[in-house]
């Protein structure tokens, strides 16, 4: 190992942001309306951190986001402002990152390390139509590795608001399993205070057919050889997140 690849390591492994989420006793109704009591405080977290892209003008994208838990579930209210919604290819499995798409990283244990093609970590596309996907290894989808469908874990509903700028209300209920090799070994998890998860949350916007434009998260990526687009594959990207009480 030469020295440069030694540097990039470690700071790919160094964590860039830790922080923590409060527990609820009132979770939220997963309708896309913000009026429920949890939501009436707390704190935003911006996802104003570039991945791919430049970032655009407030009313063509910008987003926020609130989260909860209980023993069952992590909670997420995010707010979107974004000019164009499109789902531009039908099929969830295909291209799936080129549409409008929500994304939350989950990384049950806090392990870090590699997830492309395995259960390591969990990065869920979030379609609008509801769908969710991440590539899963051998077995669930494909004999080799491939996108799947996840509609199990999470549970989400959006509504906009009919005049510019326009806002999105999106809330989602995403259960929490352990990490496994495989589909089979996937098991869903209860939550208690002082569990860390690796967690990160992101948005692609695309206002085309031509695909994504941009996509932002909310914890700052040290790029690796210009790149900082690894979310997808890395969790030592992500951020630590404690369940506190
Ligand atoms: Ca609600
Ligand atoms: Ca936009
Ligand atoms: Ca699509
Ligand atoms: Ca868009």
């Amino acid at each position: 190992m030469n020295h440069y690849i030694a540097l990039t390591l470690i700071a790919a492994a160094t964590p860039v942001l830790a922080w923590q989420a409060p527990h609820t006793d009132s979770p939220p109704l997963i309708d896309g309306i913000d009026s429920d009591s949890v939501w009436q405080a707390g704190e935003w977290r911006p996802i104003d951190k570039p991945m791919v892209g430049t970032l655009p003008a407030a009313d063509d994208f910008s987003a926020r986001y609130k989260l909860r838990w209980d023993e069952r579930n992590l909670y997420l209210l995010v707010e979107i402002t974004d000019d164009v919604l499109i789902d531009s290819t039908p099929n969830p499995l295909e291209r799936y990152w080129e549409d409008d798409t929500l994304e939350v990283f989950v990384d049950a244990d806090a392990s870090g390390g590699d997830h492309l093609e395995n259960h390591n970590a969990l990065a869920y596309h979030i379609a609008l139509d509801g769908n969710v996907v991440d590539i899963a290894p051998p077995g669930r989808a494909d004999a080799k590795a491939a996108p799947a469908l996840f509609n199990e874990h999470l549970d989400s509903a959006w509504s906009r608001s009919a005049s510019a700028p326009f806002k999105l209300i999106w809330e989602l209920r995403v259960s929490i399993y352990t990490p496994g090799s495989g589909d089979a070994n996937l098991q869903r998890l209860s939550l208690s205070p002082g569990h860390q998860l690796g967690f990160m949350v992101g948005y692609c916007d695309s206002d085309s057919s031509d695909g994504r434009e941009n996509l932002y998260t909310d914890v700052e990526i040290a790029p690796i050889n210009g790149d900082r687009n690894r979310g997808y594959i890395d969790a030592d990207t992500f951020a630590t997140l404690t369940l506190i009480k």
